[in-house]
């Protein structure tokens, strides 16, 4: 893999911050846009804009053709069996909002009998590792309703304990909603694993991808889940674009999330009736630009050596545990031995921001604090961490720049 030739396409690497060169290590909340995303989104304002699926004229047409590719796209790279379950979002985090309220909806009502009087309570488990977006909807959701939120622990470094997980589960929750990859250790789930063992208690699964989608190879079939959910922006896409992958079973069954134009079939003041998938969950005009972005960004990692990348990754993580390690007051938090693509620490006697906000001043660009993780917190008594997170165009010439900021930023501040 020839790094330089990737740096080259992504210019926004390729500045100084406060006089120093940029060193972008914040990959997971964001990646950076390669010139070939950045060109597509363009080239569709510059030729192609148009509203979708309701013109009858050219532009219409051709911008509806490439929405509907890249839908095909989106399916093909997650091995999705039709294209109509890929539904567009804004991202990971309204995927979990449609599921919350479309799929409590649809269980709800399918145990109660529709508009019968009483509600299941529901149960939905999550594990201790969540990102607030995989958290706090299915805590309403269970709160509003009288239900109860399970929690699957996790030991001390960052590993989900899978025999509590079991136990959990024989609470027959209706629904297990997990992360692929937790964004603040960097821990990799067995979801495969948890995903059998769900279906085997009879519970509904969602996973969310959003750390894991340019990372690692997904394959819905293979993994069995009844939905992924995941974010344009963390896998070199534009903003404002994501989705979700969900079994036609379960879609055909559920209620639609948002309501108005586009997700109806025909409309009048007493009833209306509503579209075929996905329509039915695509209220509204979409964001048609950041799709094709998105489909170019499936492309461009299509481009690379996944392998190379995962080993590339796997090097730069590798080699900052190592460096920071020889750090006095070092604490990793998250030591799983399957992870992925980021490194989380404190430093004893350090608050995380201070040291974010010196290193940030030597160029280098990390996340501190929660992550939008509080009970991971929590549960390691913390306030926050430093977060390193990497993606294919870092260096090993970056770690260095990041290790001596840390070290030099921990001798200022202790
Ligand atoms: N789930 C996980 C595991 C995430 O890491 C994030 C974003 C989300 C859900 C929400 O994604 P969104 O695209 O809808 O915002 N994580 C982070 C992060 O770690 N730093 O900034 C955003």
């Amino acid at each position: 893999m020839n790094i330089n030739e990737i740096r080259s396409q992504f210019p926004v690497l390729d500045q100084q911050v406060y006089g120093k060169p940029l060193v972008y290590l914040d990959n997971a909340a964001t990646t950076q846009k390669p010139l070939c995303v950045i060109d597509r989104e363009r080239d569709y304002y510059l030729h192609e804009n148009c509203n979708i699926h309701r013109g009858v004229h050219y532009l219409s047409q051709q911008a509806t053709e490439a929405y509907e590719h890249a839908r095909q796209t989106v399916a093909r790279f997650v091995n999705a069996p039709e294209a109509h379950e890929i539904v567009f979002t804004r991202g990971t985090t309204e995927s979990l909002n449609l599921l919350a309220t479309s799929l409590g909806r649809m269980i709800v009502e399918s145990e109660t009998g529709k508009g019968g009087p009483h509600c299941v309570p529901l149960t939905v488990l999550v594990t201790a590792m969540e990102h607030h977006s995989n958290l706090v909807p299915w805590q309403q959701l269970v709160q509003q309703q009288g239900g109860k939120l399970l929690v699957a622990p996790m030991d001390d470094d960052g590993v989900l304990d899978l025999q509590a997980y079991e136990e959990r589960l024989k609470q027959g929750p209706q629904i297990v909603a997990m992360a692929h990859v937790s964004n603040t250790l960097g821990t990799v789930n067995p979801i495969k694993e948890m995903i059998r063992l769900a279906h085997q208690y009879g519970a509904l699964t969602v996973v969310d991808g959003a750390q894991s989608m340019a990372h690692l190879p997904i394959d819905v079939q293979d993994l069995d889940c009844d939905f992924f959910v995941f974010s344009g922006h963390k896998m070199y896409a534009p903003m404002g674009i994501g989705g979700l992958y969900g079994k036609t079973k379960w879609l055909e069954q559920m209620p639609p999330y948002q309501f108005g134009g586009e997700m109806v079939d025909t409309v009048s003041f007493e009833r209306t009736t509503f579209n075929k998938l996905p329509f039915k969950f695509e209220a509204g005009t979409p964001n048609v630009g950041a799709a094709l972005g998105l489909e170019t960004a499936i492309g461009f990692i299509e481009g690379l050596d996944r392998s190379a990348v995962a080993a590339h990754e796997a090097l730069l993580v590798n080699a900052t545990l190592e460096r920071l390690a020889a750090i006095e007051g070092m604490r990793f938090i998250g030591q799983a031995p399957e992870r992925s693509g980021l490194v989380s620490f404190v430093i004893d006697g350090i608050h995380p921001y201070d040291l974010g906000t010196i290193i940030d001043k030597m160029g280098v660009a990390v996340r501190t604090g929660h992550h939008c993780a509080e009970p991971v917190m929590t549960r390691f008594g913390i306030p926050g961490t430093v977060r390193a997170s990497f993606a294919v165009y870092n260096t090993l010439e970056e770690i260095d720049v990041f290790v001596k900021a840390v070290s030099r930023a921990a001798m200022m501040l202790r």
